[in-house]
């Protein structure tokens, strides 16, 4: 069976973006391949973290997963640091990566902004414990949104790059972006897209908003001259607010247009609140719904089958580069 991974940070605050563009297909998509889906938390300290709150908040993403619609009897969900062997690897893999590579990501460019030097190495090398997060389980398929792809092709790179450099180790993983919902835009400002590192917390929809809350966000949404209501690449805000809307329904953009066909945008505004709203409040319920006990025995699971899988690879990588330990035969 073939096999996907993918992950979360466990900052901020999950959004709808988030769930449109990667958590939605991870359900989707469990049926059909053995599934990895990892709570991020070494990548997390990339930035500073309240200690206590980065806790709480990588066992309330696995309960966000869960609440999703990840099925623990099919997949597996685990933490990052539960699995010694990412960060293995990433030095592995850090050891085999440029810098110039590492310097051109996007993320990193936007990341470390204007204080190039000052910025903590974390943030640059970030990329290469995702490919080491990746490769460790010789990955077939990652479903990631879009501002991900460039750190897939890094990852590919640098397997392409080991494989070469000390024979076939690593499976060369595919990214699976949606092509409707990869990139959700902030709802203050369309050419950005929504983000739980944005200032502006009107800007996105979280999996937790209540209701009120909702209904204010959409209606202060930033929408685009004219009144015609459109999927249309040159009106972002109106065409981000229907793909939204799009996906929770499930209809087909046709539909979507003919049911505000002579609408305004405060009924267009409206009406994806109810639908939001509708879509939020059952997996609300189910992320409170899982008790500590559970969850523990579930990321339990999780760590001690990821921990298997991960040495298969690791034991071959250190093979293969003879840093093998003292037990290992040879030398004078
Ligand atoms: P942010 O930029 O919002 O702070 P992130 O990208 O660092 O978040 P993660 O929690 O690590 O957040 O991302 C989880 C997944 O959500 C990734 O696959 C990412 O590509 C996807 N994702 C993040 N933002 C969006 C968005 N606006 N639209 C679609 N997918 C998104
Ligand atoms: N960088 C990703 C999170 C992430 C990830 C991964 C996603 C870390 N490791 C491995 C897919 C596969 C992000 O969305 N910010």
């Amino acid at each position: 069976m073939k096999r996907i991974f993918s992950g979360a940070q466990p900052t901020g605050n999950i959004h709808i973006g988030n769930y449109l563009g990667a958590l939605r297909n991870w359900v989707e998509l469990q049926h059909e391949y053995e599934s990895l889906f990892c709570i991020v938390n070494l990548h997390a300290i990339t930035l500073p973290q309240d200690p206590k709150l980065l806790a709480q908040k990588t066992r309330d993403l696995a309960r966000i997963y869960l609440a999703a619609g990840v099925d623990p009897k099919v997949s597996l969900i685990f933490i990052q640091s539960d699995v010694p062997a990412h960060a293995e690897l990433a030095w592995i893999l850090n050891c085999v990566t440029r810098i110039s590579e590492l310097e051109r990501m996007t993320q990193f460019k936007e990341k470390a902004g204007k204080q190039r030097e000052s910025v903590g190495a974390g943030i640059l090398n970030y990329p290469v414990l995702m490919a080491a997060d990746i490769l460790l389980y010789q990955t077939d398929l990652v479903p990631v949104g879009q501002d991900q792809k460039q750190h897939l092709e890094l990852t590919r790179d640098l397997a392409l790059r080991f494989n070469r450099d000390y024979g076939e180790t690593f499976r060369l993983p595919e990214p699976f972006i949606p092509k409707v919902g990869a990139k959700i835009m902030s709802l203050g400002d369309a050419t950005k897209k929504m983000s739980k590192s944005d200032e502006n917390v009107s800007g996105s929809i979280t999996l937790l908003d209540d209701a009120d809350t909702v209904r204010r966000k959409f209606k202060r949404a930033v929408t685009d001259s004219g009144t015609e209501i459109s999927f249309d690449e040159t009106r972002p805000a109106i065409t981000n607010l229907l793909t939204i809307y799009q996906i929770l329904t499930g209809r087909q953009p046709a539909e979507v247009e003919a049911n505000f066909a002579g609408k305004g945008y405060a009924a267009l505004k409206a009406e994806l609140a109810d639908v939001t709203i509708e879509f939020l409040r059952p997996l609300q319920e189910r992320i409170r719904g899982y008790g500590d006990a559970e969850l523990d025995r579930l990321l339990d699971e999780g760590r001690e089958r990821a921990q298997e899988l991960a040495s298969v690879t690791l034991d071959d990588v250190k093979a293969r580069l003879g840093i093998v330990g003292a037990r290992a035969r040879g030398g004078v």
